[in-house]
């Protein structure tokens, strides 16, 4: 009970920071380790799991041209590393940019040799971005009241308190 209240407190926290931010995010998938085949299989859930993905940010997959690649698939593709079954281009000139444009799972592989089934993939949940609050320093609208942002902090954490627990 205490790690998930914890969880629910740092989502919270999260959601509430997000508020002040305007723009999009870039978010560096792996920070230092970037795309590269990984020293352990759970690189990249563990790097997916210390983020926040909302619409609107930028998921940035750097490596070095000719040894990664980057490839959008479904689900049973990433579970298997079935590189044969992509959805999208195989996109291979670093930094491959994919700006996050809606809600929902997504699954991304590396199509090159094994290295998927050594770990590079990549599976995110994209989330709304919190709804713009008023600035503190400006006048609130007449129609949002307080209570608002509580609520759906509230309802966004334990949403993203699942993500976490299902992990
Ligand atoms: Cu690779």
């Amino acid at each position: 009970m205490a790690a998930k209240y914890i969880v629910v407190l740092v989502a919270i926290t999260t959601l509430m920071l997000r508020n002040h931010n305007v723009g999009a995010t870039e978010l560096i998938v792996g920070d230092d380790a970037a795309w590269n085949v990984p020293g352990s299989p759970e690189t990249y859930s563990t790097w997916a799991s210390k983020h926040t993905f909302s619409v609107g940010d930028v998921l940035v997959f750097n490596f070095v041209n000719g040894s990664h690649t980057v490839a959008l698939v479904n689900k049973n593709a990433f579970e298997t590393c079935n590189t044969s079954n992509v959805n999208s281009a195989i996109m291979s000139q670093s930094p491959v940019r994919v700006p996050l444009q809606k809600t929902g799972q997504l699954h991304f592989i590396c199509t090159v040799d094994d290295h998927c089934l050594s770990g590079l993939k990549l599976s995110i949940n994209v989330t709304d971005k919190s709804p713009l609050s008023p600035a503190s320093s400006s006048t609130p609208p007449a129609n949002s009241s307080p209570t608002n942002i509580p609520s759906f902090a509230f309802v966004a954490s334990s949403s993203l308190m699942l993500f976490f627990v299902n992990l």
